[in-house]
């Protein structure tokens, strides 16, 4: 089995200053960690990847952070203005809003490009330090795209046999991705890997037009779901892997007496209820005030649902210094605002708000206890929260209500009560449909989607993407050219 190096822009955890030599470490919260660290865990290998702190890194603390991981750490070091320039800028303020077709909330400021290349260039250095000719090096996300151009300009990737990335997000269309000022040189630098991996088909599709349109010089060939690209005398292949989750690690903590005594205190709390969950990091691509209003519309539309349902939204606070996501906030905390000076009564307040994150036994009691889950973004990758919210009924029962725009869509859809986060009136309608489908029918469609997820679970994820890794070596088959 070769070593595993993980490359992602921050390592599973963050280092923070408490006062002089006095650090506190905090697991990281997101779909990337949530992933790869079990996996990590399970195998060994290195993760590199930035400590969570600018400037100098304490090796002390880190030590002590990582001493029972199971893999070796290697920290990449950011001063405070790159990491503003690289982080903020040009990953969360032009390529997150891009590729998840919000091209109005770009900040195409071209410091940030240069500052994104340099960084890139300060990562791939470490790679090229910590790997050996045998590691499978696996890229993690849009942070990182031009690492594999350094590693190319310097040949240090002829000394490795396989370099490979990973795209946790959405890939755009072509109208949309030709608005990047960089859209030549970022798809040249993903172009040097050996093997691009995406979450569902659409993101494939997509990454495929842009190269025939960008690159004319990259030949795109097709055989069914295999896709290689001819450039520069290499071969790339391209090919979707949908991401999963640790199943029996969600079921089986779901089980567990605390988290069925929290589950059942949550219920309790809300008599003759039913419980309807979003959670997600404050981002505006999950369609949060989208959902809010859909709520709105159907208890202002179906007035039996008053007294009967309570949107519990937890919020775990994301990228809060840059100030769109602080406005954002602003919005949503109007929304339930109003929701709940609306329709509240006495005995009943219909938006349970939590602005923070939860503890994992927390929120897998709110996972257990809810009857619905409510996920609504307007566009996501994959969406974990769908698939971790599926082990957790392990009574089998629970709707999910999911956004036609989530990559989760292609696995669930027929089983998940697909929706168009745009469409608020029909998120209502949803919102009702849920509320009132038999017990039968909500079992049924649960059971599917529960196969579906302990199957195409996160240890499925990691070996279809290291066969496919694993082919590289191999002679690539001949393949049909598709215009
Ligand atoms: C990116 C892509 C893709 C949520 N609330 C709490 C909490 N969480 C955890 C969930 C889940 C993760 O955060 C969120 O994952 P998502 O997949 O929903 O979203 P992103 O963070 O945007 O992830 C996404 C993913 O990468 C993986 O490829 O699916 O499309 O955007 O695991 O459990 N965790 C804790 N407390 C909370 O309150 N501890």
């Amino acid at each position: 089995m070769k070593r595993l190096i993980i490359v992602s822009n921050r390592l599973p955890f963050a280092l923070d200053s408490a006062g002089e030599d006095l650090w506190t470490v905090t697991p990281a919260v997101g779909g990337l960690v949530s992933a790869v660290e079990p996996v990590l865990r399970d195998r060994g290998g290195t993760w590199i990847g930035w400590p969570g702190t600018a400037g100098k890194i304490p090796q002390g603390p880190l030590a002590e952070a990582t001493r029972d991981a199971g893999y070796n750490v290697v920290p990449v070091a950011l001063s405070g203005t790159e990491r503003h320039e690289f982080y903020y800028g040009y990953s969360n303020e032009v390529i997150w809003p891009l590729f998840h077709d919000l091209q109005n909330f770009c900040n195409f400021e071209p410091a940030y490009w240069h500052a994104y290349k340099q960084v890139n260039e300060r990562y791939a250095d470490a790679i090229a330090r910590s790997a050996q000719p045998d590691d499978f090096i696996w890229v993690h996300d849009y942070h990182l795209m031009y690492v594999a151009q350094r590693l190319r300009e310097q040949s240090v990737s002829r000394k490795l046999s396989g370099l490979t990335f990973f795209l946790h997000i959405p890939f755009p269309p072509y109208d949309i991705f030709s608005k990047l000022p960089q859209q030549q040189p970022l798809l040249q630098a993903l172009l040097q890997f050996d093997l691009l991996g995406f979450q569902s088909r659409r993101d494939v599709r997509n990454l495929l037009q842009c190269v025939r349109r960008v690159m004319p010089e990259a030949k795109v060939l097709s055989r069914g779901e295999t896709h290689v690209i001819r450039f520069e005398k290499r071969k790339i292949r391209v090919g979707h892997f949908p991401i999963g989750i640790d199943f029996d690690s969600f079921e089986n903590s779901a089980k567990s007496e605390a988290v069925a005594q929290s589950s059942q205190q949550l219920r309790a709390s809300f008599p003759d209820c039913q419980l309807m969950l979003g959670s997600d990091r404050l981002d505006y691509s999950k369609g949060i005030p989208e959902r809010l209003r859909a709520f709105r519309n159907a208890l202002e539309r179906y007035p039996e649902m008053r007294g009967h349902v309570v949107l519990i939204q937890i919020v775990v606070p994301s990228r809060v210094e840059i100030p769109r996501y602080h406005e954002f906030k602003g919005r949503i905390d109007r929304l339930v605002g109003d929701i709940n000076g609306r329709f509240s009564t006495s005995t009943w307040i219909p938006v349970q708000y939590h602005f923070r994150g939860l503890d994992r036994e927390d929120l897998l009691a709110h996972y257990r206890a809810c009857d619905i889950a409510f996920i609504t973004p307007l566009k996501d990758g994959m969406n974990l929260v769908a698939k971790e919210y599926c082990a957790c009924h392990t009574d089998e029962d629970g709707a999910l209500i999911l956004s036609q725009f989530a990559g989760a869509a292609e696995q669930l859809k027929p089983d998940a009560l697909l929706v168009n986060p745009y469409d608020i009136e029909q998120m209502a309608d949803t919102i009702v449909k849920a509320f009132r489908m038999t017990s039968a029918e909500r079992t049924g469609r649960m059971k599917r989607m529960r196969r579906m997820v302990r199957k195409e679970n996160v240890f499925w994820w990691v070996d279809s993407f290291l066969a496919a890794g694993s082919q590289l070596a191999r002679k690539v088959p001949r393949h049909r050219r598709t215009v």
